[in-house]
């Protein structure tokens, strides 16, 4: 079939190109992506700093055409370029963090000044993130960020609900980020649902394949009452075990959610043979298809997806493969966000 574009689709994508070997401005673009090089409390492995430009560098090794969506890449997708103020941050605050981590790690009392100097650029990238993604609304686009760690959406996910309050958070994760200030770090990536449902007016939380959790979290979650539903991996499981068809789990997942949804997807969410080198990998979550057939079902449920964020994809070296996952799962939410908003064309809609 001949796309009807203005670009030859089965060519190969020149070093020029953008975004899925994409041409097109952001002018031009229903869609943009903001990176978010950001891994400042990362506690374990590292490099999801490197995950936008990974996943940028991968992604013109996919195929455009979508057997769902038809044609997501129609509507204009537009990747920015990397912040260098963002990185500068990122250097600086992780070398504080690091100390931070270094003493805990000793069984020392934390420096206070490093753990302030930490805190204060979370508030910062946190603002920044805020502002691009109001600008991007404002312009009538979809927002979609590329972490990073699983820190760097609350400024995103803040802009969304003042953008269209009542909104719900369909969260992927094998862990809930639901601890306070873990390691004395207000904006650590396994603090940002804490921060979120404590400071923001989100109406639910779904959280999808946790697998790694302390009781306080599990207790957080709790307390939330009705602004939080969990659907644990062996929950997942038990249910796949005893043949209950997954179509069934899925639709219960998606039920849980008000109209109008904002995407978190922390990549570790999903089985870690597709997440090798992600920063918390844990055994068990989702295979890939099962993480498409939520979102399938979400759109199928009329519901929309107003934006969404994608998370913790850290290269390893010298393979692609966490990049490529990355991509095609970024191509996949891009698809369902589009379809589900109307701005493609889709079997389902
Ligand atoms: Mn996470």
């Amino acid at each position: 079939m001949k796309a009807q574009t203005s670009f030859e689709m089965d060519g190969p994508a020149s070093a020029d190109d953008g975004i899925f070997g994409l041409p097109g401005s952001e002018r031009a673009a229903r869609l943009v992506y903001l990176p978010v090089p950001w891994e400042v409390t990362t506690s374990y492995g590292g490099g999801t700093s490197n995950g936008p430009s990974a996943i940028r560098e991968a992604s013109p090794q996919l195929d455009l055409y979508d057997e769902e969506v038809e044609r997501p890449y129609a509507a204009g997708l537009y990747m920015r370029r990397e912040s260098a103020r963002v990185r500068r941050w990122n250097f600086e605050a992780k070398m504080a963090a690091q100390s931070v981590i270094a003493s805990l790690t000793a069984g020392k009392k934390a420096s206070p000044k490093a753990l302030s100097t930490v805190n204060a650029f979370g508030d910062k990238l946190n603002a920044w993130v805020y502002e691009e993604t109001r600008g991007i609304i404002a312009a009538g686009k979809v927002p979609a960020l590329i972490g990073g760690d699983h820190s760097t959406p609350y400024g995103a996910i803040r802009a969304a609900v003042e953008k269209w309050p009542g909104l719900g958070l369909l969260h992927f994760d094998a862990h809930h980020d639901t601890r306070e200030a873990y390691e004395g770090f207000t904006w650590s990536h396994a603090s940002i649902f804490f921060n979120v449902m404590r400071r923001l007016p989100v109406r639910k939380i779904v959280q999808v394949g946790i697998r790694d959790y302390s009781a306080a979290e599990r207790a957080f979650c709790r307390n939330l009452k009705d602004r939080c539903a969990v659907f644990y991996d062996e929950d997942l499981k038990r249910r796949r075990f005893s043949g209950e068809p997954f179509h069934t789990t899925a639709r219960e997942i998606v039920s849980e959610l008000p109209s109008d949804v904002w995407v978190t997807f922390d990549i570790d969410g999903l089985d870690p043979r597709y997440c090798p080198g992600t920063g918390t990998p844990v055994p068990g979550g989702l295979e890939f298809s099962e993480a498409n057939h939520i979102l399938r079902t979400l759109v199928a449920s009329k519901r929309r997806i107003v934006g969404f964020d994608l998370n913790e994809v850290a290269p390893l070296k010298g393979s692609e493969w966490d990049a490529n996952v990355g991509a095609r799962l970024l191509y996949k939410m891009t698809a369902w966000t589009l379809a589900s908003q109307g701005l493609a064309k889709s079997s389902l809609r």
